[in-house]
């Protein structure tokens, strides 16, 4: 089997904007993309078939830190990986818990060796090393493996940053050793992705830069952002890493975000997205649609009986009306969850399709310029 490839086909003349192809042992993905968010093997109220379906998802992500926890790496290992375990044969990535740990965990104590955190599930103490994770990572399974790094505050002074990124270099090192010394664990290969830091700071983001791309890795990260820095902050900065990184490598931008930042990420050269915005604000009854944001919940909908988006494809959003949607949400049905992740995902995947298609059409900004307005309207 073979390590992950990057192929550009093309870059956008009037910005950095890139469409590509990414080939894994689990299949090729058509860049830019965006990975559905499957944080404990499941991409929450959406089924496999749906993801493969409706949703049109190329590769899903896990994350390592809820995984370990439950249902925990003996089990993983029983069952062959969590492509077996939960019967996804398209490409997997999963994220660290260099994120996780800080959001979710309670007490956390960082020091030189790695992380000690309570659960949050049952409170008990454990330690993540760059070296446990990477042995986590390679139990999962996943085709994209993320190293171990520290996501400083936004807030962070220079020195914090300064001092998190050198640790997050070292715990790189650690990870890609580690990796390096350990066989891939089912039969296709796994790959790692190093992560820039850096926080706000021009100086400490390209050294970062340098030192990532320094390693050779078959695609690298941009962690870090979108964590409280103002919007214009996150693309100067998303920009600079951009320009830093290597151009034969696919370039994925962690965590990031609403419909518009996406696009405007990928004007600046990124690759690869992910967030929980649109399963988690679906549950909030937030509609993403091809018109703009509905707020499923608002008595305005009360009567439209219209289809939530005949602008996608899917079935899903052609079916149902916005008057049942609002209907489930406040009566509290499970389906109406269903209905806005599906929705929400298929329109997150649409999204990346036509960007795409702009890209390799040549009128990419022009087509992104018109589109971003619209998508901002509240409904
Ligand atoms: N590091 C890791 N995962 C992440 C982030 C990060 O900085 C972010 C920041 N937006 C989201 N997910 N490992």
């Amino acid at each position: 089997m073979a390590a992950l490839q990057f192929n550009l086909e093309h870059t956008d003349s009037a910005s950095a904007a890139r469409a590509g192809t990414i080939t894994t042992d689990h299949g090729t993905i058509q860049t830019p993309i965006f990975m559905p968010v499957g944080t404990v093997g499941s991409v929450k109220g959406v089924t496999q078939q749906q993801l493969k379906t409706d949703v049109q998802a190329q590769i899903i992500l896990g994350n390592t830190y809820h995984l370990y926890l439950r249902p925990g790496m003996e089990t993983m290992e029983a069952a062959g990986g969590l492509h077996r375990l939960m019967n996804w044969d398209r490409p997997i990535l999963t994220d660290s818990g260099g994120y996780q740990v800080f959001s979710l965990a309670g007490t956390r104590k960082i020091n030189e060796e790695g992380v000690t955190f309570r659960s949050h599930i049952d409170g008990n103490k454990h330690l993540f090393t760059p070296e446990k994770v990477m042995d986590i990572e390679r139990s999962i399974g996943a085709d994209i493996m993320m190293a171990f790094d520290e996501c400083p505050p936004a807030n962070s002074t220079f020195k914090y940053a300064e001092n998190s990124m050198h640790l997050t270099h070292r715990w790189l090192d650690r990870c890609w050793n580690h990796f390096n010394n350990t066989p891939d664990r089912y039969g296709h290969t796994q790959n790692l992705f190093p992560i820039v830091q850096g926080a706000v700071f021009h100086d400490l983001r390209k050294a970062s830069c340098e030192y990532i791309a320094s390693k050779g890795a078959t695609g690298n990260a941009i962690g870090g952002l979108s964590v409280g820095e103002p919007e214009e902050v996150m693309y100067e900065i998303a920009a600079l890493c951009c320009e830093h990184l290597p151009k034969d490598k696919p370039r994925y931008l962690m965590g990031v975000g609403t419909p518009w930042n996406i696009l405007e990420n990928i004007a600046l050269g990124v690759d690869m997205f992910d967030c929980v915005m649109p399963t988690r604000n679906g549950r909030n009854a937030m509609l993403f649609t091809t018109k703009g944001v509905i707020n499923i919940d608002n008595k305005k909908w009360e009567r439209d009986f219209s289809p939530i988006d005949p602008g996608l494809e899917n079935e899903w959003s052609q079916y149902y009306s916005k008057a049942y949607v609002r209907h489930l949400f406040k009566a509290g049905e499970l389906l109406g969850y269903t209905i806005a992740s599906v929705q929400n995902l298929a329109f997150y995947l649409w999204l990346v399709r036509e960007a795409r298609k702009h890209i390799l059409a040549g009128d990419f900004m022009s087509w992104k310029n018109e589109l971003v307005p619209v998508l901002k309207t509240r409904l």
